[in-house]
């Protein structure tokens, strides 16, 4: 993500790792081709009955607050220098960088029968301490899988991340283009209410997503993969965490176990998609 010196031995990790996935029986691998990674959120009362949640006001932080150095995705990979300058990154030259990367892993996730699936910006800010964001737009999505034109370059399908991007057009056509393409890796089936630059997370049942018409896409395309809770609101109780994951859990499940009687889908009529052979 860097570009520095120890890139092309760094790269050559990956691949012993995608392979090694691959001989190991692990499928997929989700990742996030991001530098300022997950940031900027606070948590508070947010959720339904005051439950701790996630938001973001994207007003109420400096949203350029530069990276300390020696940090990438809130971890440090090495000692900081203390006259550095800070680290910057433009959005052509990150799209330069995941465009190197996946044209050389892809081919050995190929081989190895993985698939490589991308998370999106989480936050989908338009930039983070000085660092472009990627996918911070549902077409953005269609660039990463132009790029390789592979089943093994797929997509972390973060509801709740596409959800919280800005724009006025609705979550249920993306997902139903994404799911048409075949490149679904996996999905994270999680709600929100708002947009960036001020949102904060629900319980599944309660944003601003209709989950129910989310699963109805997925039945009608015949998506055969892995849905998966993401981060939750909190339960007031000795298991806050872990409560919280429950009743997602048991959400997701009913409605699945439930989809052919969820009846007709109602953007089906919008679901005219073109999709490139
Ligand atoms: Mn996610």
């Amino acid at each position: 993500m860097l570009d520095g010196p120890d890139r092309a031995k760094q790269i050559e990790g990956l691949k012993r790792l995608v392979r090694d996935a691959g001989r190991a029986g692990i499928p997929r691998i989700g990742y996030n081709f991001s530098i300022a990674g997950v940031w900027g959120w606070s948590r508070g009362p947010f959720a339904r009955g005051e439950a701790m949640s996630i938001g973001l006001d994207l007003a109420a932080i400096d949203p350029d607050l530069p990276l300390p150095d020696g940090v990438v995705w809130n971890m440090r990979y090495r000692v900081g220098r203390p006259d550095a300058s800070p680290v910057t990154v433009s959005s052509d030259e990150l799209w330069q960088r995941l465009s190197a990367f996946l044209r050389e892993v892809v081919p050995v996730a190929e081989e190895s029968g993985v698939v490589l699936a991308a998370h999106p910006d989480d936050p989908p800010a338009e930039a983070l301490r000085g660092t472009a964001r990627l996918v911070n737009r549902p077409e953005k999505y269609d660039r990463l899988m132009d790029i390789v034109d592979s089943s093994s370059n797929g997509l972390e399908l973060c509801l709740g991340s596409l959800q919280e991007m800005p724009g006025a057009d609705e979550i249920y056509g993306h997902v139903r283009r994404f799911a048409r393409r075949k490149r679904i890796g996996y999905i994270h089936f999680r709600n929100v209410r708002g947009k960036v630059p001020n949102y904060h997370e629900t319980f599944v049942d309660d944003g601003d997503i209709d989950m129910a018409e989310i699963v109805r896409i997925l039945r009608d395309e015949n998506y055969d993969g892995v849905i998966i809770p993401d981060h939750t609101p909190e339960m007031s109780c000795d298991a806050p965490w872990h409560a919280g994951k429950a009743f997602a859990l048991g959400y997701m499940r009913a409605l699945v176990q439930n989809a052919a009687a969820l009846g007709p889908s109602r953007t089906a009529q919008a679901a005219n998609i073109r999709v490139e052979a």
